[in-house]
């Protein structure tokens, strides 16, 4: 390692890579468990402690980033006072979207998710975790901008690995994008370098909960092979 460069290193995990027989068979598992991850609207009230949402967020945090910055920031709400103001904002926001805002291609291709302006479960779900980007950093001994690099693809890795965490512990989900959502800068005491980029609603689903019937491309169609 070149002197100049501040690189300290430490073992990697020690952990021994398994037989090829078991790295299919962990691979195919986590893809057939994933597999049954699907976004959802209808969710049940019924509570999910904290410590689940605490080791989501943990997991979520060990995404890779852009120069380790880690830019991100996670507020997750279950006081139900703070729920419905939600809500109530970002029913405004998708009202004016869906009256046109959107546009109407946009619209059409909506049109088989059912989605509308209405969001009763951002009251319902026991949980709203609104993930925030930071645009830049600040220095806690100086106080000076920092910069963060590859902001969204750390911070859509990063949801990415939240999800599947909630997904792994049982829970549905939903990624839901209000826009805009510059309101949840405001409502929940962020900085000025934080942009709020999705609220990942998390809960059990409701006992009757439906969604839509849709699939996902084949293998062939997403990737190609050159070997
Ligand atoms: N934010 C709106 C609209 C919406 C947009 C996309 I792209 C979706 O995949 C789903 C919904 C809403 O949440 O209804």
């Amino acid at each position: 390692m070149c002197s100049k460069h501040k690189a300290q290193f430490v073992p990697l995990n020690g952990v021994e890579p398994p037989d090829m027989h078991t790295m299919e068979t962990r691979a195919q598992t986590f893809f057939a468990h994933m597999q049954t991850r699907r976004t959802v609207r209808d969710f049940s009230p019924r509570v999910i402690p904290q410590k689940i949402i605490e080791y989501a967020i943990r997991t979520a945090g060990s995404a890779p980033s852009g120069a380790n910055k880690q830019p991100w920031c996670f507020v997750a709400i279950s006081d139900p006072a703070l729920k419905t103001q939600i809500r109530v904002e970002a029913e405004k926001e998708e009202k004016i979207f869906y009256a046109g805002k959107a546009g109407k291609e946009w619209l059409r291709d909506l049109e088989h998710l059912g989605t509308d302006e209405h969001k009763p479960f951002l009251e319902t779900a026991p949980w709203l975790i609104v993930v925030f980007q930071q645009n830049y950093g600040i220095d806690k001994q100086t106080g000076k901008r920092t910069k963060n690099y590859y902001i969204h693809e750390s911070v859509g890795l990063a949801c990415g690995l939240l999800i599947a965490s909630l997904h792994t512990a049982g829970l549905a989900t939903l990624t839901h994008t209000p826009s805009p959502m510059n309101f949840l800068r405001d409502l929940l005491d962020r900085p000025k370098n934080e942009r709020a980029v999705m609220i990942v609603v998390a809960g059990h689903a409701d006992k009757n909960a439906m969604v839509p019937d849709i699939t996902r491309k084949a293998l062939e169609d997403v990737a190609i092979f050159k070997v």
